[in-house]
């Protein structure tokens, strides 16, 4: 890791880039010979297994800013699970996929020579090993998430070549708002091995590149007079309205929104107006691409969800990528950003340190972001044990000394409570008469106890697309519909009730899983199919969400 920051790569006069993406050489090892790769050292250049097929660039001429030289980076968007070697030297690793990580290469490229770079990935999570049951060196994986868990490199990797001095951090946050006036702070840390003691200035432009503000040094608060707020669809005329920060003398430019967030017992609030959510739980994967990062598929989910008229999502159970990030703070959608943690159950100190790194790299990347608006700190854990208390206060308050702007959510000791209900599907199977009354007892019952708002994160039903009964049967289309209809009679009691702050249905598409016998081809539960096509449930949703008011 080069430094702490880990700014997207965005080319300027200071800084050039340069995409790795292409068709990557792969070599595999298989089930019994996990670490083949290893013990042959695959990533030795001239054993030519792993090599790309065009090698980077040496050095990207043109950076004369600064005469002391320039600090070459690679960024790696995601990759499941693994390290890095260039030329045959390890130079970086990094546990738990999902978030980017960076690495600084000046040192290791080879100057007007190919250079090879190699990445080993690698699904393993736990393996199993029954000696009685599978052959020798044979392993089946076990873990109790309910997506398919695909290694690889998913997204992209950027070379980057700055000045010796380069802008390695910035933090942007609006403090407060009124009609005249947004008031934002913002600081500036500098990376290199030689820090120069240039003057930062911080401008602020709009969207049509006017300057409308400025302040100097390397930390300060930025007053823009008569603000374009930065607003969710539904809830304003103007929507994911964004201003550009440039921060001068080693350029960089960071798209950013004025918006304010504050939430009590009952409500969250976004420049004063309570929010109702009304969206998706989502997860990056797609026909033939799986959870690569598809631009085609990006687009075509964000033009569902505007047709739908949601106007928000989960990033259930993983970071998403930069990419559909910034699609959600130019179309403005909300989001709530979660962590990589699903289903934890040891709760032991490991654990704590590899949720805080995650946690910390999470809110690293996306703190800038006016699209996200809660931190989600995992989901489905085990919280009901005892020793889980200790371990998710800790897990809390670690959040909010990393970002106060923002509310934290789960269970307990948090400032909004997310649930997930199945009445009907997982429980009383078919049953959709007690779905109204369940979901409203049980929402009532958590904001009883605890006094916070109340968001259900997860319902829904499986549909196999064009199956039909009547009466309607679970995996039919006509069942999924039905449960959807029980669940907005709780929704709209529980709304004039006054804690419900939304409603995010269980899933936007239908998505790989393990091979389970109760999973025919994958979780069924998507309003549209995995090619994207609707099904009968997301006519029935965008009718819901047109005319629910925010
Ligand atoms: C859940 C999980 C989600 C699953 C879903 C299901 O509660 O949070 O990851 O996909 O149920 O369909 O089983």
């Amino acid at each position: 890791m080069h430094a702490t920051g880990i700014l997207y790569p965005r080319p300027s006069e200071s800084r050039e880039t340069l995409s790795l993406d292409g068709i990557w050489k792969f070599a595999i090892a298989n089930r019994s010979e996990q670490n083949k790769g290893f013990e042959e050292k695959w990533y030795q250049a001239a054993l030519q297994h792993v090599t790309i097929m065009t090698s980077p660039k040496t050095r990207i001429l043109g950076i004369t800013l600064d005469e002391l030289g320039i600090t070459e980076i690679f960024l790696f968007g995601s990759v499941n699970y693994f390290a890095i070697w260039i030329n045959g030297v390890e130079v970086t690793s990094h546990s738990g996929g999902y978030l980017p990580f960076d690495v600084e290469v000046t040192d290791h490229l080879k100057f007007g020579h190919p250079n090879f770079i190699t990445v080993a990935v690698n699904s393993k999570i736990v393996y199993h090993n029954d000696s009685q049951r599978y052959p020798a060196g044979y392993y089946e994986q076990q873990y109790n998430f309910a997506f398919f868990n695909y290694a690889g490199i998913h997204r992209p990797v950027i070379f980057s070549a700055t000045p010796k001095t380069y802008i390695d951090d910035i933090t942007i946050n609006t403090t407060s708002v009124s009609d005249s006036e947004g008031t934002v702070s913002y600081s500036v840390e500098l990376g290199g091995s030689k820090i120069a003691a240039y003057s930062v200035i911080a401008k602020v432009y709009d969207s049509r590149d006017r300057l409308v503000a400025q302040s100097k040094g390397l930390t300060g608060e930025i007053r823009v007079t008569n603000p374009n707020l930065w607003w969710p669809r539904g809830m304003n005329e103007s929507v994911g309205y964004l201003y550009t920060l440039k921060v001068l003398t080693y350029k960089y430019l960071l798209p950013f929104g004025i918006r304010f967030i504050h939430w009590n017992s009952t409500g969250v609030y976004l420049n004063g107006k309570s929010v109702y959510f009304k969206g998706f739980g989502q997860h990056e994967d797609a026909s033939l691409r799986g959870r690569g990062l598809d631009l085609v598929t990006l687009t075509k989910d964000y033009n569902l969800m505007r047709w739908i008229e949601a106007n928000s999502f989960r990033t259930s159970h993983y970071p998403y990528s930069e990419e559909l990030m910034d699609l959600a703070d130019q179309q403005g959608f909300l989001v709530i950003d979660e962590v990589p943690a699903v289903g934890l159950d040891n709760f032991d100190d490991d654990l704590l340190e590899a949720h805080k790194q995650a946690l910390k790299e999470l809110i690293q990347r996306d703190k800038n972001r006016p699209a996200v608006v809660m931190w989600s700190i995992g989901n489905e854990q085990q919280s009901q044990k005892q020793v889980s208390a200790h371990y998710f206060e800790r897990v809390s308050n670690y959040t909010r000394s990393l970002d106060l702007a923002r509310p934290v959510t789960m269970a307990q000791f948090l400032d909004v409570i997310c649930i997930n209900r199945y009445f009907g599907w997982y429980s009383d199977t078919g049953h959709s008469e007690l779905i109204t009354y369940q979901m409203i007892k049980e929402v009532t019952a958590w904001h009883d106890k605890h006094l916070k708002p109340v968001l259900v994160t997860e319902y829904g039903a499986g549909a196999l697309a064009g199956l039909h009964t009547d009466p309607p049967v679970v995996w039919t289309e006509d069942y999924q519909v039905v449960l959807m209809e029980q669940n907005f009679k709780a929704f709209d009691q529980l709304r004039e009730m006054g804690f419900l702050i939304g409603e995010i249905i269980w899933n936007f598409a239908d998505f790989a899983t393990p091979q389970e016998y109760f999973r025919p081809t994958g979780c069924m539960k998507g309003v549209f199919t995995r090619d994207r096509q609707p099904k009968f449930a997301a006519h029935f949703l965008r009718r819901r969400y047109a005319q629910l008011f925010c």
